[in-house]
């Protein structure tokens, strides 16, 4: 039987199981990335595996994420990911450079590599060929020393496709369309593998477009086949010689299919909170917008930022629009420099930002209380722009131009006056790799530099023999790791963990952590009640190792998300299951709860067990859907102590 694209990338990386979706896997990883906010956490946990060297193909580390530097945590981050990369064989990028996934497709994808990123995004290489995905930082560690990554064998759904897109409609359009019809809810073990006569239409940076954000589907990864299109992208970028060619054999089998026409597709919008929440922009038309943010590494890409100059050539933003545009690398800024883009865009009244994630995290850039925000990244939880009372629009960069010049969101369709600019990808684009820096030669010259930022990683108990504690907190569904350990203006704590868990849930209640750490002081444990799609979003590995250090021991969820489920695991917090929704209703915050005999439950291989709610007297029956390894991660007390103990 012939083979997709993915089972051919994962049979070549295969190390243990067998590719029957649903069962675990482990892969080798080829290439691994990080950026700033995880990486200091993923190095640190690196360096407490006590290798000299990481064993991969490729360790890259960026800074992208933290590089506001008000106070000196980012900077001590710096310094000490600087360091640490030189020592152990990493290629650093300095902060400035841009930002992670559009560097990364730039400069090291390459087809039918596996690449592992300490960042959720990370599927962006996808667009290229590879089989990329989001981790958490201890899991990205483990791949740099040489260890397997593991993960579910996916379910393998094919997208095809057809017809080219209309003037005005863009490869943003093609994935807000791909998210509503998917949502960001049930996708949890699934890959999108993307097919058909439309994909000869479509570059490297618009495939990545709609990899980047399938991340929002909650699905492992997605993945373009490779083709003449991506040769062009890769000899464009002076590094033909690490193409190949990758495509799905004529009879390759899918869990499922889809086929999406893309000559009838219209400009699309996610509208608060969520980015499936997808309405047309034509059903926006009109609404008054206060703030345009163009950039992020879903959309910040040449020809992106290019269409935005040509639209806004010759015009000014209207004066109630704040715009701001962040170049995604280096690269990009430079060709818009040469071009005379950048000119363009100053005349137009854009604050030119940093090539870096800035606005999209929340870390500056927070839009004017109630403000109508048109952005072209791909979160719009709430809050997540630093301002709570705040609407973010998800939009393509054509439409963030033409809002920002009028002040409204405008229907394209409906414009007259301007020319869509069809900005084809360059043949070639300008090289210049002066912000990568290349690990020593002489490694042992070099002193890691640990300012007072820079923390140890706190590491877990191992699992006790009964869990007697309380259910701290409740929550609902779509609890986002941005409610679970918020990021903004909290980011320059993340390498400090007892400074970072002071606000641990702030967004949904403040007296979260000063609860929790007195029951933990009390040698009581907490327990944490949510509902669907709990932890969907980041990788970031605090939300749950700053709820492990205020001793959090179990996450009792209608369903868990991908990357936070394995988080919850490498941390020693146990995830569990409920079973039906009226068990979920049986739980109120605050109730009591026992797990007696949890630790020889788990050990004896048990999917079933019973949460005792002895507020209310119930018994709750939960699944623990978890592997053998993952359960004695989890009585070890952590992938830490597991690695440890091996
Ligand atoms: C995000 O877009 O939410 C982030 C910030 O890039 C995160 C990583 C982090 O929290 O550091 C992600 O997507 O994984
Ligand atoms: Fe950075 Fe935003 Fe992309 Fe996350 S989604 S990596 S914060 S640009």
């Amino acid at each position: 039987m012939g083979l997709n694209v993915v089972q051919k990338i994962l049979s070549e990386h295969l190390i243990g199981g067998e590719l029957v979706p649903g069962r675990e896997i482990s892969i080798r990883i080829d290439q691994t990335l990080t950026q700033d906010a995880t990486g200091t956490m993923a190095y640190l946990q690196f360096e407490a595996m006590g290798l000299d060297r990481v064993r991969n193909e490729l360790a890259v580390s960026y800074v992208d994420h933290n590089t506001i530097q008000v106070g000196y945590e980012n900077a001590d981050d710096h310094r000490y990911l600087q360091t640490v990369a030189s020592k152990y064989g990493i290629v650093y990028s300095r902060p400035g450079n841009g930002i992670c996934h559009q560097l990364h497709l730039e400069r090291f994808g390459a087809p039918g590599k596996t690449l592992l990123g300490s960042d959720s995004h990370t599927p962006t290489g996808g667009g290229i060929g590879m089989i990329a995905i989001g981790a958490g930082g201890i899991d990205v560690a483990v791949a740099m020393g040489g260890g397997p990554f593991y993960l579910t064998a996916p379910k393998v759904v094919k997208i095809t496709l057809k017809g080219k897109l209309r003037a005005w409609v863009t490869a943003k359009d093609i994935i807000l369309k791909v998210l509503q019809e998917f949502t960001t809810r049930g996708n949890v073990g699934c890959m999108f593998e993307y097919a058909g006569p439309g994909l000869k239409h479509l570059s490297v940076p618009e495939r990545a477009t709609i990899t980047n954000m399938g991340a929002e589907c909650g699905v492992t990864t997605s993945v373009f086949p490779s083709d003449d299109v991506t040769r062009a992208f890769l000899e464009a970028q002076g590094r033909g010689g690490v193409w190949r060619e990758l495509v799905a054999d004529p009879d390759a089998t899918y869990e499922k299919e889809i086929t999406i026409n893309l000559s009838k597709l219209e400009p699309l919008a996610s509208a608060p909170h969520s980015p499936d929440n997808v309405v047309t922009v034509a059903s926006l038309a009109g609404l008054k917008v206060d703030q345009v943010m163009i950039g992020s590494c879903t959309n910040s890409s040449y020809t992106d930022l290019k269409t935005v100059a040509k639209i806004l050539e010759g015009r000014t933003a209207a004066p109630g629009v704040s715009l701001g545009v962040a170049p995604g690398s280096n690269q990009v800024l430079k060709m818009l420099a040469d071009g005379g883009s950048v000119g363009t865009l100053l005349s137009a009244g854009a604050r030119l930002l940093e090539n870096a994630c800035g606005f999209c995290i929340g870390n500056s850039q927070s839009p004017q209380t109630d403000a109508v925000s048109l952005r072209t990244n791909n979160r719009n939880f709430e809050g997540r722009s630093g301002t709570k009372s705040a609407k973010v629009y998800l939009v393509s960069p054509p439409v963030a131009a033409l809002a920002a010049i009028s002040g409204q969101v405008v229907d394209p369709l409906t414009v007259t006056d301007i020319k869509y600019p069809r900005v084809k990808m360059p043949k070639a684009f300008t090289i210049d790799d002066a912000m990568f820096l290349a690990p020593s030669v002489d490694p042992a010259s070099v002193t890691v530099v640990r300012g007072p930022n820079i923390g140890e990683p706190p590491r877990n108990t191992p699992l006790p023999e009964a869990i007697r504690g309380v259910a701290t907190l409740k929550v609902g569904d779509k609890i986002t790791t941005d409610h679970i350990m918020p990021a903004g203006a909290r980011l320059k704590y993340r390498s400090n963990v007892p400074a970072y868990s002071q606000y641990v849930f702030e967004p949904c209640d403040t007296g979260f952590p000063k609860r929790a750490a007195e029951l933990r002081d009390a040698g009581k444990q907490s327990i944490v009640v949510a509902g669907e799609s709990y932890g969907q979003g980041s990788s970031r590995e605090h939300a749950a190792l700053c709820p492990m250090f205020l001793g959090v021991k179990a996450i009792v969820a209608k369903s868990i998300e991908r990357i936070h489920a394995a988080n919850l695991v490498n941390f020693g917090i146990l995830p569990l299951l409920f079973e039906t929704a009226a068990d979920y209703e049986a739980i109120s915050q605050g109730d009591e709860l026992v797990l007696e005999g949890v630790r020889e439950a788990l050990k004896a291989g048990a999917e079933r067990l019973i949460i005792r709610n002895v507020t209310r007297g119930v018994d709750i029956p939960v699944k623990a859907d978890l592997s053998q390894r993952q359960r004695a991660i989890i009585l070890a007390g952590g992938l830490l102590n597991f690695t440890k103990n091996c």
